[in-house]
This record gives structure tokens, sequence and C-alpha cells, in this order.
């Protein structure tokens, strides 16, 4: 691992710029604040005023705190916490969008509307929702209202659990783990990790799985497919991303956070033609909308519109002295925002009653009024634009391709009618494609910004397998370029084939962190297919989150492990100071759901690891060993390759003063040539490869 504190160039530029402004961001805060050693591997207890409990030194784990408490159940209690943590903040979110979807169904939500019909029917049927006779309002009324009654039912289990596979339905009814309503959950691991209730780590960490289920199989899924109904369920389309996609001369409003409902108004307002009359009247050239963290992802997913960061890029977008308005709702915002806006032009505008800080102007946003609340907001960044100073845009954006939704993946592999996942399968078996991959998670100023996503992105589709993103992961992948159909020059020779046939990346963005509810629908449908097994835990499949920062993090990998996955982790582990809670949660979770959660924070490691459980899934199913050499005689880039070799034998019979009959007709694109001048060597020669991040010139405004 590197020592840089970001691979992204944009990012390095404006650090540098930072220090020559004498401003402090997230990135110096980390070298002058090392973690605490004790907190950070899951030693501290602070659960009592007895305490805090320290469990260190040599015989830490025959320590104890005063009440007795040992460390497997420090380590457990503080992590199932993470996970309650994360599933609240997930799960909140999915109700709001319920909300939403309520108030728009009883006609209280001006400028919303169901857009995505289709979806709202799929839904219905999934909750049991009667559709016959009945007009769009009346069922969306009825789906809203079965999606509230899952965060507090007192009875029954959480209705998406029955979209899992019938044997891991089954399994979680045999242990008890099937989550009974999301609300219920997270306050049942708040109760048993209180002092003195539950003390049995092994019983507190499937207290913690059950409640993660309540979020991936619960308020994420709900929130991923209200999000669908009331803005569009997504389908490919393209747009650039990174900071230099902030533009000199127009007004720009960044929003951040995670809720879709008031940046999808903001979407609206800043293509207002009246609101970008006002704007040049002002002197700019229009209004530029961009995005920092999933609202960013829910906007770039629905709308095209581009992301101009990452987590770590929050600070930084500010630092461009080019922002009129940071918009946040909740979520990864850091409190850091409000003294740094202060130092710039920059209004910080919170939107959320949950959600304020010091320093911020407060638009309370309420979806009975949004347009307006919108448009109030863009025209204060209008105003704001003449009090813009210097300027700093690093002029660093890539095109990526976003919006892969589960019914797009279903639909690109057979049309409307015939949809299926049987392609994939068919290439998973064949071993053209190796393995599947979701890299999803956040940023951490603890390790290299995007090196860990990145590294893992390219290695994995080097070695042909198939990758998904989401969240700030996928950010990172497409600001280094990885989520554009040209890296397919990267990708292993199986993969480049598959990919050339049905015209997608190697690497997939899914969307927000709530949309790694739509990696686990993926699954599901690989693994009840056919050929794949019956289960997720039997796909040669794996989930990392190299650069995992928060309690989302959290909660979607214990999901994903209780769903069957294997999930990797990087950073550090929040349990590494008990060694029994450590096998629980990989020894112990295997055994029991098919999947676990490890913690590797070395980048080779990690995908040594990873490799191990694709191929060792591919032994369990019987299937051939991969074999990069089996493929990659069909696909663009051998076609390509023999009409360029055409080309120069006929360029060299005509400089011979042979007469050549004919010509290729062919508009041969550079760009999507796939000859290195070696041959077509995928998937093999890419080591030392710095991969596809290139400097585009500093050309970027003014310096500050
Ligand atoms: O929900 S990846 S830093 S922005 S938590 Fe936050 Fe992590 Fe980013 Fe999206 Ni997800």
């Amino acid at each position: 691992m590197g020592d840089a504190k970001s691979i992204d160039p944009a990012a390095l530029e404006m650090l540098r710029h930072a220090d020559e402004c004498g401003i402090g961001t997230v990135f110096s805060r980390a070298d002058e604040m090392k973690p605490c050693p004790i907190g950070e591997t899951g030693a501290c207890c602070r659960i009592c005023s007895m305490g805090p409990c320290r469990l260190v030194g040599k015989d830490a784990e025959s320590k104890t705190g005063l009440c007795g408490a040992d460390l497997p159940t420090v380590a457990a209690r503080h992590f199932a916490r993470q996970v309650a943590g994360g599933v609240s903040a997930h799960s909140d979110h999915g109700r709001d969008m319920a909300m939403t979807l309520r108030a728009v169904a009883t006609g209280e939500a001006a400028g919303y509307t169901v857009k995505d019909e289709q979806k709202l029917m799929t839904v219905a049927a999934y909750m049991g929702v009667p559709t016959g006779g009945r007009n769009v309002n009346e069922i969306a009324l009825d789906v809203a209202d079965v999606a509230l009654a899952q965060f507090g039912q007192p009875h029954d289990d959480i209705v998406y659990t029955r979209r899992a596979t019938p044997k891991r339905q089954a399994l979680w009814k045999k242990l008890g783990l099937t989550p009974r309503a999301i609300d219920r959950e997270v306050v049942e691991v708040m109760h048993r990790t209180h002092e003195g209730v539950d003390l049995d780590a092994e019983n507190i960490l499937k207290s913690a799985l059950r409640c993660s289920l309540a979020d991936g199989w619960g308020g994420a899924m709900l929130s991923t497919d209200i999000s669908d109904i009331l803005f569009g369920t997504p389908s490919p389309l393209s747009a650039e991303v990174n900071l230099g996609v902030l533009k000199a001369d127009q007004v720009n409003v960044v929003v951040h956070g995670h809720e879709p409902t008031l940046s999808a108004m903001l979407v609206e307002a800043s293509r207002d033609p009246e609101l970008i009359a006002e704007a040049k009247a002002k002197g700019a050239e229009g209004i530029n909308l961009a995005g920092i963290c999933c609202t960013s992802n829910e906007i770039l997913m629905r709308y095209g519109i581009p992301p101009a960061g990452n987590f770590l890029h929050q600070e930084l977008a500010v630092l461009t002295g080019a922002v009129e308005a940071m918009v946040v709702d909740v979520q990864c915002i850091m409190q850091a925002l409000g003294p740094l806006a202060q130092r710039f032009h920059t209004k910080l505008i919170t939107t959320s009653p949950k959600a304020k800080i010091p320093g911020a102007v407060h638009i309370e946003f309420d979806e009975h009024r949004a347009p307006e609340t919108a448009r109030e907001i863009v025209r204060l960044a209008i105003d704001n634009y003449a009090h813009r100073g210097p300027i700093h845009i690093p002029d660093y954006h890539e095109p990526l391709v976003a919006g892969f939704s589960h019914e797009y993946l279903n639909y690109m592999q057979g049309g409307f009618h015939r949809g299926s996942f049987r392609p994939l399968n068919d290439a998973v078996i064949a071993g053209r494609i190796r393995g599947l991959a979701g890299v999803v998670g956040c940023n951490n100023a603890r390790v290299t910004q995007d090196e860990g996503i990145v590294t893992m992105i390219k290695e994995f589709i080097a070695r042909d397998v198939m990758v998904v993103v989401t969240g700030c992961a996928a950010t990172a992948g497409a600001k280094a370029g990885y989520l554009s159909p040209e890296i397919l020059d990267a990708a292993g020779p199986g993969l480049r084939e598959v990919m050339e046939a049905i015209g997608i990346p190697p690497v997939l963005h899914l969307g927000s962190c709530v949309d790694n509810s739509r990696i686990l629908t993926v699954l599901t449908q690989v693994a009840t297919e056919g050929g794949l097994g019956e289960d997720i835990d039997d796909l040669p499949a794996v989930g990392l989150c190299p650069e995992w920062m928060c309690e989302k993090a959290i909660a979607i990998g214990t999901y994903f492990a209780a769903s069957g996955a294997h999930v990797i982790f990087g950073v550090g582990s929040p349990v590494a100071a008990s060694s029994v809670a450590t096998r629980l949660m990989t020894e112990g979770w295997e055994e029991m759901v098919g999947g676990d959660l490890e913690f590797i924070p070395d980048w080779d490691e990690m995908l040594a690891r990873s490799l191990e459980l694709i191929d060792g899934k591919r032994a369990a199913l019987k299937l051939r060993p991969y074999d990069p050499a089996q493929f990659g005689d069909s696909g663009d880039s051998p076609y390509f390759s023999a009409i360029k070799t055409y080309l120069a034998e006929k360029a060299s019979e005509a400089e011979a003063g042979v007469t050549v009959v004919g010509s290729a007709v062919y508009p041969l694109a550079e760009g999507h040539s796939h000859d290195h001048g070696d041959g077509h060597d995928h998937g093999h020669g890419h080591e030392g490869d710095a991969g596809p991040l290139h400097a585009h010139g500093h050309a970027g405004g003014e310096e500050a």
C-alpha cells in the first residue's frame, strides 16, 4: 500500500492547493490524529459509567471489565451496535422514501409522480398488494403503507425476505435469523447490547446478522424500489466524473448526502429556463449541478448528473472556490464543511430536520413543497455567484457509463420478452467469466484514497472477474476510468468477449449504497437461474469493501454475509482485539450461513483471498477450472486486429506499386481499437501498468 494521500490526481492537486492556502482537510487531520488503538480494535467498552474499561495488554483475552464482560463480549457488542447504526441510517432513508410515495399517492407531494408504473406493479406483486382494476395512486398508497408497516409491524416477517432463494429463507427460519420488523431489530440489538443483557458473543453476533438483514432485505431494498418507482428505474447513460465537472463560468450547485427526493427537484430547477435566465443575468453562463457521495449516485443513475467526487472529495469541492451552494441532506457529511465553507463564498445548506451543521444555512426540505424549496436553493446559489473569489478547478474529468439496474441487466441479456441471466450464468459455467465481485463502500482517510478500490477493480477484470460497483467505490472506479466501455482493453480475454457481445463495460455501476440491495437481487437471480447451485453461498462470488469507513458499510457487509456471500473489508477489523469474535465472524458464520466477514488490510492479500474464494466455489460446483488462455478469439478485438493487418498489407502493396481494387470501408476508430501493438494480449500484460489514470493538464481557473 502506498503512502500517498490519494491515487486521484485531482485530489492531489487540490491537496497541494489546500497547503498553499493554509487550509487543513480530513487528509491532514488524519496525519495529526492517529486512531485510538484501543477503540480501533474493539477493546474499549463504553457501555456503562463504571468504565470505559480497556481490555488491553498481553493477557487482554483473559481480562474482563468491572462487570466481568470479556473481550469477545465487548468486541461483539460494539460491532452489533455498529450494525444497528448502519441499519438505522439506511432504513430511515427507506422510511422517508415510503413517506414520499405515500404523499404522492394522496396528492400531497406536488412535483413528484409515479414515474415507473411497471416497477410499482412489480413491487405490489412482491408485497401482495392487489393491482387489478385499481388506479396507480391506489396501488401506490397500499405499497407505501405496506412499506411503512415493515418498520414496526407487530407480527410476521419482513415481506422482502421472501425474495431470497427458497433455501436461504428456510435456513434463516431454522436459525431464527428472519428479520421481523426493521425498527424492532434495531431496538433489539440496542437492548441486547445494553449493560448486562446478552453476554454471549456468539448470540450477540447472531442478533447483528438478523438486524443487518432488516436493512439488506428491508430498509435498503425498499429504498431502492421506491426510488425507482418515484424517479425511474435506471438504464445506462453516460456522464463525466471528478472535480473537473465543476464549471468555471457557471453557477455550481453541489448536492451531497444520500436521499434523491430534494436532489431530483434540484435537477429540474437547474434546468428551468427561467432560473437559467436569472443566472445569465448575474453574469454566469448557466447552472451546473454536480454531486458528492450517494445523493450524487442517485441522480447520476437516473439523470446523468455528474459526480464531482466521492466521500473524501467533499472538502476539496469547496476548496475549488467555485461552488456557490453545497446542498446536503443526511449521512457522510463532515462537520468540517461548516467552517470550511465560511472561508469561501460557498453557502452550505442543510435541508433535513435530522441533520443540522453549525455555520450552515438551514432551508428545510418538505416533500409537500419540494419544487419551491429547490427553486429557493438554486436562486440562493445564483445570487451567490457574484461573491465568488479566485477559483481553482482541477481539470480532471473522466467519462463513465452508469445506470445498471437489476432490471436492465435482465433486459440486456435477452431483450424485453426473454430477459434472463442465462448468458451470464453460461459464461461463468464455461469459465469465460471466472466469477463475480461486488466492490462497494467508502473512502477512508486512513488509507490512500481510491487505491484499494481501483486496485481490486483493475486486478479483477484483468483476471476475468466481472465487477459490479456501488457507492463511493463506484465513483472511485469511474474517476480512474474503469466505468467506461473503452476499458475493455484492460479486461481478461473471456470477460472481454462477453462484454463486447453485450456491449457494456466490465465494471457495472449499480447505484448508491442502498442499491447494494440490487446486488442481492442479482445474486439471487444468478443462483436461481440454474447451473451455479441453489443459493448465494454456492456462487463463485465475493463482496469487497476495501476502504470502509462508516457503520452503514458494516451493516452492508454483515447482510451480505448473512445472505451467504464471502465478504472482505480492508482498513482494519473493529473486532481485531478478540480472536474469539474474529473466529465467530469467519469460521462461525461460514458454518452457520455460508458467508463470512473477513478484514484484510493488504491489497495483495485481499486479491489473493478473493480469487481463492472464487476458484474454491468453482471447484465445489465442479466447473472447469479457470483458464485465461482458453478464450479471446472472438469479439471485437481480433476483428479489429485482422482489419488493421489487412489494411497494413494493402498499404505496403500500394507502396510497392501494386494496384488495390476496393478498400476497407469500415471506419476504424482509434479509441476503440484494441491493438496495443503487441497483439491482443489481454489480461496478462498489465503488470506495472499505471492503469487508465491520466492527467489532463492543469488549466483549471485562476490560482487562489
Ligand atoms: O452510502 S460509500 S462514504 S457516501 S457510506 Fe458514505 Fe461510504 Fe460513500 Fe454513500 Ni455509502
